[in-house]
């Protein structure tokens, strides 16, 4: 067991991710017993779940003409446009079913303001509007997180860089996650996160 001032934050781990799914991961599914066993390592467990209404603009589909997978210009800065995914209340947006929720004590749900897209466990793409993950943790005592889930370059990525901007001691398990890996996005995430002090291990 680790010491309670360590968390487990669990990525995403969501039908649509997985393969099958509307934006599938490669092998998205093969690192779910692998973390359904650290669970029963951390004191604190969080899942984060991607939460998005229909009218996301993240979405291609709300874009007249666009393709998924291409560049868009958002107020915030760029932004991907995705295959429509995790639609709120639909199967896609579940949790995996091999999943085990029942070790999580705080679900958190991002991604649902129309006009801002949320990688982040803990702020939207602005970098700035907070989704409430930072006190949770801190009024709990945690000062260490590892992170783990769905996808390595981006949702992890995005969190791992924002819990060391925070001061938080961050650890991405790279064996329990997969990334999707679009235009070097991988080896961009890896550098960053190894630049910004994140421990990466397997
Ligand atoms: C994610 C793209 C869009 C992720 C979420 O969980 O990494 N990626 N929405
Ligand atoms: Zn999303």
């Amino acid at each position: 067991m680790k010491p309670a001032t360590e968390a487990l934050i669990v990525i995403d781990v969501q039908n649509d991710f997985c393969p099958g799914g509307a934006l599938a991961v490669a092998e998205g599914d093969h690192i779910i017993s692998r973390i359904n066993g650290l669970m029963g390592d951390f004191a604190t467990v969080v899942l984060t779940q991607d939460w998005h209404p229909a009218d996301h603009m993240s979405f291609a589909a709300n874009h007249a003409g666009a393709a998924p997978f291409t560049l868009t210009q958002m107020p915030y800065g760029p932004q991907v446009l995705w295959p429509t995914h995790c639609v709120q209340g639909t199967q896609g947006a579940e949790f995996h079913s091999d999943l085990r929720t029942d070790p999580a004590q705080l679900v958190i749900r991002k991604g649902f303001r129309p006009e801002i897209d949320s990688y982040s466990a803990f702020f939207e793409n602005d970098h700035s509007t907070p989704t409430g993950l930072e006190g949770y943790l801190r009024s709990r005592g945690v000062t260490a997180v590892t992170l783990v889930g769905l996808a390595t370059d981006y949702c992890v990525a995005y969190s791992a860089l924002d819990a060391a901007r925070l001061g938080f001691r961050a650890t991405v398990l790279e064996g329990a996650c997969r990334a999707i890996d679009l235009n070097g996005s991988l080896a961009e995430a890896r550098d960053k996160m190894r630049a910004a002090g994140v421990a990466l291990e397997e």
